[in-house]
C-alpha cells in the first residue's frame, strides 16, 4: 500500500521522519515547545508523585529534551515553556480540578517543594537543567492545555509560527491536550517522541499511536535525532 508522502514541497521545508509520513520542518516558521518540564512533575515530592505516580519516565527525558533545546537555541528558533500553575489565591483553580481524586496533597497545600503547582513556588519552576534562558517565552498555564486563559496564540500569530514541535510531560494529558488545541487552531504539530513522557508508558504510547493515526489527525512524532539531524540538511 502506497503511504502518502509529506504534507508540502515548497522551499525551505526539510524533511523530517515521522510517523506516520515525513513531516516537512520549514525552520523558518517552527517554535519548539516544551510542556510543563517543572518540578512538580519531575521531582520527589512534586505534585506527580503526590498523586501517586512513578516519576522515574519524566526524569528519564530531561537529557533528551535537553538536546532539543540546545538544538533550536543553535538553530535561534523561538523557544516556548509551559508551566501548569495557579495563582497562590486560586482564583484560577476549579474546586472540580483541587477536589478530586484522594491525593496526598492538594493543589495549593504545602509540600516539599512548596505549595503544590502554586505560581512562584520552587515546585513550579522549571528543572534546573532545563531553565529557559533569555530571550525564551515562559507561560503560566492554569490548564492542561497551553492555550487556555493564555496568549500562546497571540504570541505565535506575531511571530509566524505555523508549525510547533512538542516535547515535555504529560504525554497524554498536557502535551496531548496542548496539541490537539494547536491542531485545531491550524499549527502542524510534530512530537518528539523521546522527548515526552508518561507515569504510564503504555499512555504514552497509546497517545501517540491515536494522535498520528489517520494520516496524522493531530499530528507527527519523530525521535530528536530526526528532527534536529533538519537543521544541518
Ligand atoms: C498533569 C501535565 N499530568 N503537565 N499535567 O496533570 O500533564
Amino acid at each position: 500500500m502506497s503511504m502518502p508522502q509529506a504534507a508540502r514541497t515548497d522551499t525551505g521545508q526539510r524533511p523530517v521522519q515521522a510517523t506516520p509520513f515525513p513531516f516537512l520542518l520549514d525552520p523558518s516558521s517552527a517554535a519548539l515547545i516544551v510542556i510543563d518540564m517543572q518540578r512538580d512533575f519531575v521531582e520527589a515530592g512534586g505534585f506527580g508523585e503526590t498523586l501517586g505516580n512513578d516519576i522515574t519516565p519524566c526524569q528519564a527525558i530531561v537529557p533528551i529534551v535537553r538536546q532539543l533545546l540546545k538544538g533550536f537555541r543553535a538553530a535561534k528558533l523561538t523557544i516556548i515553556h509551559t508551566r501548569e500553575c495557579h495563582q497562590p489565591d486560586l482564583s484560577d483553580c476549579p474546586p472540580a480540578k483541587r477536589n478530586r481524586g484522594t491525593p496526598s496533597l492538594r493543589i495549593g497545600d504545602h509540600g516539599p517543594l512548596g505549595r503544590i503547582l502554586i505560581d512562584g513556588e520552587p515546585g513550579a519552576e522549571i528543572v534546573p537543567d532545563l531553565e529557559p534562558i533569555a530571550g525564551e517565552i515562559v507561560i503560566a498555564k492554569p490548564g492542561k492545555g497551553a492555550f487556555y486563559a493564555t496568549d500562546l496564540q497571540q504570541i505565535l500569530q506575531q511571530r509566524a509560527i505555523t508549525q510547533l514541535v512538542f516535547a515535555g510531560v504529560t504525554t497524554e494529558v498536557c502535551v496531548q491536550t496542548t496539541m490537539r488545541e494547536a491542531n485545531d487552531r491550524g499549527f502542524e504539530c510534530l512530537l518528539a517522541q523521546d522527548a515526552t513522557a508518561s507515569y504510564f508508558p503504555h499512555f504514552k504510547q497509546s497517545a501517540i499511536t491515536m494522535m498520528t493515526a489517520q494520516g496524522a489527525i493531530v499530528g507527527w512524532a519523530a525521535d530528536t535525532a530526526d528532527i534536529l539531524a533538519a537543521f544541518h540538511e
